[in-house]
């Protein structure tokens, strides 16, 4: 967004794979700004470290935090000793404003989308109007060295890249509605194909990894697309891609088949939990009717499907009840994800990856708020965000079982084990196939004998080989 003639910005990645804090804390010395974009937990941990290194360099530097986080506290996050300003929400148009603002040395007072620390008062401007992202400038991919943001995916070079800002929709686990105001906006198909082309040809790239919140949104942009794409015979994949079961079950089957042949390979759906319930609750709009439709469509179309499921939701059901109730709930939600994975997958384990996760309170949404309700203990500054404090309703025994299942069970359950899995001691690999579908199948999972096995198993190759255990799989 800034002006190349005027400017030199530098983007640094936290990535292992080069000392990026040295780097901060040099570029820092004699720059304008230093601007960190930070999601809650981890990274806030990370940010702060440099920024106390920064902050000895250079310590008048103006330091901005963007993104998530500071989105969704903007408050708390200027209490902290390590930040100056805040920008809430989409970015490109503060930032830029907010740099020539500090380099004119102007007061911040009405820079759209910013909060600010004056003499200690902090100062909250009015909110910026969501921008059509058409109107941004193309992302200056020469600021960055490609090769640090390739990945591997199967085998192949892939880019990660990201379509559309936000998501029309209002699930209530999620700060989406609560910092964009269900916005959305996407780049023209022919300029996302401009930069495909880029990849494919300048670096080689094989596989497109899409970082939307949700895809596949209009029918009549996702066949264009589909449709140019097929006629640019670009030497790519792409996939991993997020969608929505009932929007897509509204494609016709045409849509389907030219999503196909362009070359998708997955699509990764919140099927989150097998109770219409809880869906109707979180404002899922969908059924789990839906959901076993949309793998078996994905199936019929040759596509893979991944669905995420959370155990450990709190509905109003968990609201001044004993703790007994509460694990009766707990058990429901347990039993009917089972019921809808054997609808899915009862006859074939065809999948290539089923997603579990526990139920953590994230900030910035009505499913928080009643977290907080049922005594959830909310961090009271910043740096208490640093770590993702677990939900008090879900017992260690569940905690447990969900990691066996999504470690442990669910990738050794499919059908294609042996594809993903190392081709070494065959004759265990078996034994944990054959014991994962019938643990599965018979919903015994008491006595984890293998599951300690494969655990000291996994452990004693990632000393082995330096590679942990997902990477195993
Ligand atoms: C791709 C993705 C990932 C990828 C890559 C993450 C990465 N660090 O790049 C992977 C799979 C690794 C991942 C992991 C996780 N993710 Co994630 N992820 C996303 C996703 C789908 C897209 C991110 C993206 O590139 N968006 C596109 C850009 C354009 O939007 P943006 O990032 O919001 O940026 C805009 C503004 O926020 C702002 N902005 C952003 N950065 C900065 C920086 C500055 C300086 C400024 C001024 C402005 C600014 O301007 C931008 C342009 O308008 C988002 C959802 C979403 N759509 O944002 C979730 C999301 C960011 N992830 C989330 C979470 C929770 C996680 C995990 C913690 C999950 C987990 N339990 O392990 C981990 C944390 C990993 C980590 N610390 O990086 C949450 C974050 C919530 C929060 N409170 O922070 C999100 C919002 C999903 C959600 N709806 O809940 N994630
Ligand atoms: S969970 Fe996904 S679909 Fe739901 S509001 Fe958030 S981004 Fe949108």
């Amino acid at each position: 967004m800034l002006d190349r003639s005027k400017y030199d910005p530098k983007i640094i990645t936290a990535t292992p794979k080069y000392n990026y804090e040295q780097k901060i804390v040099d570029e820092s010395k004699d720059a304008l700004c230093l601007a960190v974009g930070v999601l809650t937990g981890h990274d806030i941990e990370e940010a702060i470290n440099v920024i106390k290194k920064v902050r000895k360099a250079n310590p008048k530097l103006p330091i901005i935090w963007g993104s998530w986080h500071a989105s969704i506290f903007p408050q708390q996050t200027l209490e902290s000793e390590h930040a100056d300003i805040i920008v809430n929400g989409q970015g490109e148009l503060t930032f830029k404003e907010l740099v020539e603002t500090l380099d004119k040395k102007a007061p911040l007072k009405g820079v759209l989308g910013s909060s600010f620390k004056k003499n200690g008062k902090i100062i909250h401007n009015q909110p910026r109007p969501f921008e059509d992202i058409n109107k941004f400038p193309e992302l200056p991919y020469d600021l960055i060295d490609i090769e640090n943001y390739v990945d591997n995916f199967d085998g192949l070079r892939a880019m990660f890249y990201v379509t559309s800002q936000r998501c029309p929709f209002s699930c209530k686990y999620c700060a989406e509605p609560m910092v964009f105001k269900q916005r959305w906006s996407a780049l023209s198909n022919d300029r996302i194909l401009k930069d495909w082309k880029f990849f494919a040809e300048k670096h080689n790239i094989e596989f497109i990894i899409i970082g939307d919140d949700n895809f596949f949104i209009g029918e009549a942009r996702v066949r264009d697309f589909c449709e140019k794409l097929i006629k640019m015979k670009l030497p790519l994949k792409w996939g991993r891609v997020s969608g929505r079961v009932r929007q897509m079950l509204a494609f016709k089957d045409e849509t389907w088949q030219l999503i196909k042949d362009s070359g998708l390979t997955d699509i990764q759906i919140g099927a989150e939990s097998g109770l219409q319930e809880v869906l109707d609750f979180v404002n899922k709009q969908m059924t789990v009717d839906e959901v076993v439709r949309f793998i078996e469509k994905t199936r019929q179309f040759g596509i893979k499907a991944t669905p995420a499921l959370i155990l450990g939701l709190p509905t109003d059901k968990f609201k001044g009840v004993p703790d007994k109730e509460i694990q009766r709930q707990l058990d429901r939600q347990w039993n009917a994800m089972f019921d809808l994975l054997d609808r899915c997958y009862g006859q074939h384990c065809d999948y290539d990856e089923i997603r579990l996760f526990a139920y953590d309170p994230y900030p910035g949404n009505p499913l928080y708020d009643l977290s907080c309700e049922l005594g959830f203990q909310a961090p009271e500054n910043l740096e208490g965000w640093s770590v993702i404090r677990p939900a008090p309703w879900i017992p260690d025994k569940l905690r447990e079982r969900i990691k066996m299942l999504q470690y442990f069970l669910f990738p050794y359950a499919r059908d294609a084990y042996q594809d993903r899995h190392i081709k070494k001691f065959k004759l265990l690999q078996k034994f944990f196939h054959k014991s994962a579908q019938w643990r599965w199948k018979h919903r015994f999972f008491a006595l984890p004998i293998e599951y300690k096995m494969y655990r000291a198993y996994t452990a004693a190759r990632t000393m082995l080989t330096g590679k942990s255990a997902t990477e195993h799989q």
